[in-house]
C-alpha cells in the first residue's frame, strides 16, 4: 500500500462543464489524462472537508469504452490517496440516478459514501472513437456545485504529480464481494467492495410508487408498454423492475443489454435518435403520426439515455415533450404516494429554458417555482434547504428540464427511470377500473392542456459546429440588448432582451451568463445557449417557446415557424454558421 508519487504537468481544458469534463476517449486515455483530474479531485475533494478515510467513496459508471480501466486507476488512485473503503458496481454499472440513491441510501452511518466518482458521457456516444466523461458527485448525492468543479479546474492548471498505489490488485468487478488488503505491516487496510448495480436504487424506487397498481395496469389486456434502453447502463434496472418486480415478459424490455459503444448509436431518448422506438410507436422524427396500417401500436413507450438519468415518453403516436412531462406529473403528483405520504408536493422547479408550462400548474396548485440556469447542480440547493416553502421545513420537490430530464428529492439526479414509473402511476391511478375504456397518454397530456393552455415549444441544436463563430454570435447578440428591447419584429414586441443570471436563493451565490434571452410581450421567448456537454467543437442551442390559452390542436412546428424565423434572424444563424439546417429539433 505505499503511494508511489508521479510526475505530471498540466494539461489545458480540464474544465468541468454542464456535467462533469466530457472528452474524447482518446484524449481521456492518452497519458496523465485521467490522472490529473482525479488527483485534482482527490485534493479539491479533501480541501472541502472531506476525510477520505472515513465512509466509502462509490465509483460507477454507464459502461462506456474504457469504464473498467479508469475505474481501475481510480481505486488505485484512492488508496494512495487515503481512501480506505470503496463501493464499485456489479462490472462496473451504474447509472446516474442509482449512483445518487446509493450514495444517500445505502449503509449504516458510519460507512455511508461521502462521494462518488461516475464515469459517464451521458448521451454523448461511447467507443474508443466518440466520448469519455467523468464527474464527482457529494454527499447529498448530487454533482459537485460550480465551487467544486472550479475548485478541481484550478488544480489541474497547476498540477505537478500525482499519487498511485500501482502495487495494489486489479479488481475482479464481475463478481460482488469484498476485497481487502492490509499493508504489509498491518497498520492499515483497504477494502473495495463490488455491490449489486440497482439493489438501493429499485428498493428505493419500490417505497416512492404503488407496484402492486402498477403491476394492475401492466397486466390489462389492453395495455402494453416497451422501454427501449438503448443499450445503455438502463437495460439492468429496467429488467428488475419490469421483469422481476412486476411480472413482464422480457419483451418489454429493448436494447437492455449495455453495450460499450451502445451498438454505435447515440443513446439520446428524443425522436431523432430513439429511432427505433419512436417507430415501432407510429410516429416520424417530427413527432407526428405515421401511417401504419393495422400493425398494433403500444400503449406506452419510453426510453432511456446511456445513463439511465433521462427518459422520453410516448403514447400511441403521440409524443409528450419533456416540459409538458414535467407539468403534467407535478399536476398529478398527488396520485404519487411519495408526494401524497408528506402532504402533497409543494415546490417545483424548472430550468431556464424548459417551458413554462409547469409554471401554470404551480401557479393553480401554490406550489414554489424556482427557474434555474440548465444543468441539475442548481436543484440540489433548492432540494437540500429545510426552509424555503412558506415556512415548512420540508419540500416534497419535483422538478425537470427540456432535455428530457424528470425528477424528484427522493434522490439529487435526474431520474430516468423514477419519470417512467411516475407515468405509469399516474396512467394506473386513472384506469382504476378495469371495466372501462383505457384512459390513454395522449387523453392525459390534451386534458391538461384543455385546462392550463398549451406551451409550444420546440428546441433546435446546431451540432459540431465551429466554436469562435459560435461565440462571436452569442457575443454579437450580447452586444445589441439595448438595441432588441421594445423593438417589434414581425409582430412580436420584445419585452426583454438579456443573459439570464441566477441567484441562488439558498446560498445566495450569482450564476452569470446562463442563456441569451429574448422574452416577448405576449409570453413568448426565444433563448441561445451555448452546450457545456459537448466533448468537442460546439454545439448551438436554439429554444423556442409559445403560449397559447386555447388553441391546443396545432403541429408544434406549424405553431412556431414565424417565431423561428425571427430566431434564426435575430441570431444570424446563416452569416455565422453557414446554414439554418440543425442536426437535431425536439
Ligand atoms: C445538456 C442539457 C441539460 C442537461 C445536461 C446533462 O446540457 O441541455 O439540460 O442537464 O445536458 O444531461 P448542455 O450544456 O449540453 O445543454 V446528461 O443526461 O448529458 O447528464
Ligand atoms: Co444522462
Amino acid at each position: 500500500l505505499k503511494p508511489e508519487i508521479v510526475k505530471t504537468s498540466p494539461i489545458a481544458g480540464q474544465q468541468p462543464g454542464t456535467s462533469g469534463l466530457r472528452k474524447k476517449t482518446k484524449e481521456f486515455m492518452s497519458p496523465n489524462y485521467l490522472e490529473n483530474f482525479v488527483q485534482s479531485a482527490y485534493d479539491s475533494i479533501k480541501e472541502n472537508g472531506t476525510d477520505l478515510s472515513e465512509g466509502s467513496l462509490l465509483i460507477g459508471g454507464d459502461g462506456r469504452y474504457y469504464n473498467s480501466e479508469a475505474i481501475q486507476i481510480i481505486i488505485k488512485m484512492g488508496v494512495a490517496n487515503g481512501v480506505k473503503r470503496f463501493w464499485v458496481g456489479e462490472n462496473g454499472l451504474m447509472s446516474t440516478p442509482a449512483v445518487s440513491a446509493t450514495i444517500r441510501e445505502r449503509g449504516p452511518m458510519w460507512q455511508k459514501a461521502y462521494g462518488s466518482f461516475i464515469l459517464t458521457a451521458s448521451h454523448n456516444p461511447g467507443g474508443p472513437d466518440e466520448d469519455f466523461g467523468i464527474k464527482y458527485n457529494c454527499e447529498n448525492g448530487g454533482p459537485a456545485p460550480d465551487e467544486l468543479t472550479d475548485a478541481i479546474y484550478a488544480k489541474t492548471t497547476t498540477i505537478k504529480s500525482y499519487k498511485i498505489c500501482k502495487d495494489f490488485p486489479t479488481i475482479d468487478l464481475s463478481k460482488p464481494g469484498i476485497t481487502t488488503v492490509k499493508a504489509e505491516d498491518g497498520s492499515s487496510e483497504v477494502s473495495v467492495e463490488v455491490i449489486s448495480s440497482t439493489e438501493s436504487h429499485v428498493e428505493l424506487l419500490k417505497t416512492i410508487f404503488d407496484f402492486a397498481a402498477i403491476k394492475a395496469l401492466l397486466d390489462r389486456p389492453d395495455f402494453n408498454m416497451i422501454y427501449d434502453c438503448m443499450y445503455g447502463v438502463n437495460g439492468p434496472y429496467a429488467k428488475e423492475i419490469f421483469v422481476k418486480e412486476l411480472g413482464q415478459s422480457e419483451d418489454v424490455c429493448m436494447n437492455a443489454t449495455p453495450k460499450d459503444d451502445f451498438n454505435g448509436g447515440h443513446a439520446d431518448p428524443n425522436l431523432t435518435y430513439a429511432k427505433e422506438l419512436v417507430e415501432i410507436m407510429g410516429l416520424n422524427r417530427k413527432g407526428e403520426a405515421i401511417d401504419t396500417g393495422d400493425r398494433k401500436i403500444p400503449s406506452f413507450g419510453a426510453a432511456a439515455d446511456g445513463d439511465g438519468d433521462r427518459n422520453m415518453i410516448l403514447g400511441t403516436k403521440f409524443f409528450v415533450s419533456p416540459s409538458d412531462s414535467l407539468a403534467i406529473i407535478a399536476a398529478n403528483a398527488n396520485k404519487i404516494p411519495f408526494f401524497k405520504a408528506q402532504g402533497g408536493l409543494k415546490a417545483v422547479a424548472r430550468s431556464m429554458p424548459t417551458s413554462g408550462a409547469v409554471d401554470r400548474v404551480a401557479e393553480d396548485l401554490n406550489f414554489d417555482l424556482f427557474e434555474t440556469p440548465t444543468g441539475w447542480k442548481y436543484f440540489g440547493n433548492l432540494m437540500d434547504s429545510k426552509a424555503i416553502y412558506k415556512g415548512t421545513d420540508y419540500t416534497p420537490f419535483i422538478c425537470g428540464e427540456e432535455s428530457f430530464g424528470t425528477g424528484s428529492d427522493h434522490v439529487r439526479e435526474k431520474d430516468g427511470i423514477w419519470a417512467v414509473l411516475a407515468w405509469l402511476q399516474i396512467l394506473a391511478v386513472e384506469n382504476s377500473d378495469p371495466s372501462k375504456p383505457l384512459v390513454t397518454v395522449e387523453d392525459i397530456v390534451k386534458n391538461h392542456w384543455k385546462k392550463y393552455g398549451r406551451n409550444y415549444y420546440c428546441r433546435w441544436d446546431f451540432e459540431g459546429v465551429d466554436k469562435t463563430a459560435a461565440e462571436s454570435m452569442v457575443d454579437m447578440m450580447r452586444g445589441k440588448f439595448s438595441q432588441y428591447t421594445g423593438k417589434v419584429i414581425d409582430g412580436y414586441e420584445i419585452s426583454t432582451a438579456d443573459d439570464f443570471t441566477y441567484l441562488d436563493p439558498v446560498d445566495r451565490s450569482l450564476a452569470k451568463n446562463k442563456g441569451i434571452r429574448f422574452l416577448m410581450s405576449d409570453g413568448s421567448r426565444i433563448i441561445f445557449r451555448l452546450s457545456g456537454t459537448a466533448g468537442s467543437g460546439a454545439t448551438i442551442r436554439m429554444y423556442i417557446e409559445a403560449f397559447e390559452p386555447e388553441k391546443i390542436d396545432a403541429v408544434a412546428s406549424d405553431a412556431l415557424s414565424g417565431l423561428v424565423r425571427v430566431a434564426l434572424d435575430i441570431c444570424d444563424m446563416k452569416g455565422f454558421i453557414g446554414t439554418e439546417e440543425p442536426t437535431v429539433i425536439t
